[in-house]
């Protein structure tokens, strides 16, 4: 018996590896915006429920160490696209209005991986990687290229930055969709007419007023950053963007069900402004961070619907993750702290969004295929950067080696391959460029701020203009929420993971 228990299981690993590639699942990666570790039912939080993602959560694999790259939106994004560290790229940091493709043309990305192994590729929600050349940036009434389509993408409905940024209007393939040729669309950084609107000017009309930044341009009662006239067909209403992403999402997924696809379901929910629909308005009595929780937890229920009634879900790889930690006051007085109660939406971790401690990056990973992945939670290190690898082992594809450098195939864990294991480290990042970095080893925990600014002010919110030291070393074994700087007790450790992470940033890759 026990000797045949060990070849049983390689046959078992052999026929399922085997089986995956010729299987050559579906893709789809439903990323949430600002979601913390502790947001969700699944991941501790007991003052909502979210019963869609909790399914997936019960029903697949949930990871407790699962990461994005970076702590806001723009670098995570791109890591998640390219496979390698944003902090390797200049200009990855957060995308302003008019900014251009942050991803180069020659990039391999997920997309381009998935489309060489035969699969349909969309994005649809929120894009914020930047649209048009260098340079140049996007022809706002003309043909909006480079974007999607020329990093791997066959169609794209999006919001081309985030909401809190200017214009609000949807971009679809290369145009914005509605566009009244006789209205133009103006965007620019700076007040277009001395009588413009801003949120400073119009303040008592806004329907939910600013905190911090986001005075410019009002549309729909909320001001926002940066400054647009024109394009009034074409502007949405922030409340109907979770269900417009499900009506199109339904409509591609609907076309395509009949050969193998990825899709990149990017949601705006929870980022700021935090605006669900009425109908999810007050559904926690938390406030709209949370009510905007429960309206992704809406999307995701309706994506497994479709997979359901398309009988895709036994083709489909779901994994569901998030861009970034989570925030409260993020520039609107949406009063998401004041609200909170006991909800603490970073879970046990120290920090959130910003920040290198883990609760900036340490987020929701859920791994679900129906039929396929037994349900468990999983400790092993995961990241989103991991999925462009991945999903190459998945769909059969071989992946270049100049490509995807920092992305590892964690599919044996995803599947939970006996034996799998994910990675022996992960880097964090705050914000593009800034170097500061986390560095998990093992639950050896390594932060480094190189920048005097981010050490003093940017970094931890509730630590504002106080000094951190340079270096911090954290236990995560014992002490996950990082309140216990053990670095003079382990100068070794400190020493051996300095020069480890500064090897990774130089050699360029990790792959
Ligand atoms: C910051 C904005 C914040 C948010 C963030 C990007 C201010 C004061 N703050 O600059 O509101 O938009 O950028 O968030 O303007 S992210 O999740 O898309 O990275
Ligand atoms: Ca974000």
């Amino acid at each position: 018996m026990h000797s045949r228990f060990p070849l049983f299981l390689a046959a078992l690993t052999l026929a399922s590896s085997v089986f995956a590639a010729a299987e050559k699942p579906n893709v789809l990666v439903i990323m949430a915006d600002d979601l913390g570790y502790g947001d969700l039912s699944s991941y501790g939080a007991t003052a909502f429920k979210t019963p869609h993602i909790d399914r997936l959560a019960a029903g697949g694999r949930r990871f407790t160490s699962g990461y994005c790259t970076a702590s806001t939106c723009t670098p995570t994004r791109y890591s998640f696209l390219t496979g390698s560290y944003a902090f390797r790229r200049k200009g990855t940091g957060i995308a302003p209005p008019n900014g251009h493709l942050v991803v180069p043309a020659d990039a391999v990305t997920i997309a381009d991986l998935a489309k060489t192994a035969g699969y349909r590729t969309a994005v649809i929600g929120k894009w914020h990687l930047g649209l048009g050349a260098e340079g140049k940036g996007p022809d706002w009434n003309g043909e909006i290229k480079p974007g999607p389509r020329e990093i791997g993408f066959d169609y794209n409905f999006l919001l081309p930055t985030t909401n809190d940024r200017v214009p609000q209007v949807y971009l679809e393939n290369h145009r914005v969709v509605g566009l009244d040729p006789k209205d133009p669309l103006w965007v620019g950084d700076k007040k277009p007419s001395e009588d413009h609107p801003t949120g400073i000017t119009h303040r008592t009309t806004l329907k939910m007023d600013w905190s911090h930044g986001h005075n410019a341009t009002i549309h729909n009662g909320i001001s926002r950053i940066g400054f647009y006239t024109g394009g009034h067909a074409a502007r949405f209403r922030d409340e109907d963007l979770g269900d417009k992403w499900i009506e199109k999402a339904n409509a591609w997924l609907e076309t395509n069900r009949s050969q193998p696809f990825f899709m990149f379901f990017a949601s705006h929910d929870l980022h700021v402004p935090r605006m669900p629909h009425e109908r999810f308005q007050g559904a926690t009595g938390l406030g709209f961070r949370a009510d905007s929780i429960v309206q992704f937890d809406w999307q995701v229920g309706e994506l497994m619907k479709t997979l359901e009634r398309l009988g895709l879900a036994e083709k489909t790889l779901v994994v569901v993750c998030s861009d970034n930690g989570p925030v409260m006051d993020d520039g609107y007085k949406d009063f998401a702290l004041e609200k909170r109660g006991e909800h603490r939406a970073g879970g046990p971790f120290r920090g959130g969004k910003y920040s290198v401690y883990e609760g900036g990056t340490r987020t929701p990973f859920i791994a679900y295929w129906k039929g396929r992945i037994q349900p468990a939670v999983s400790d092993e290190i995961v990241s989103t950067i991991d999925l462009a690898a991945t999903l190459a082992a998945l769909a059969g594809t071989p992946l270049p080696a100049d490509a995807c450098v920092d992305s590892m195939d964690v599919s044996g864990v995803l599947l939970g391959k006996p034996g799998a294991k994910g990675r022996d480290h992960v880097i964090q990042q705050d914000n593009g460029g800034t170097g500061n970095f986390g560095f998990r080893a093992g639950n050896w925990k390594l932060v480094r701020y190189d920048t005097k600014s981010a050490r003093n002010v940017v970094v931890e919110r509730q630590l504002a203009n106080t000094p951190v030291p340079q270096f911090q070393l954290f236990d995560l074994a014992k002490d996950p929420g990082e309140k216990t700087d053990v670095l003079a007790q382990h100068p070794d450790v400190v020493e051996q993971l300095k020069a480890r992470l500064a090897g990774y940033i130089a050699a360029g890759r990790t792959r």
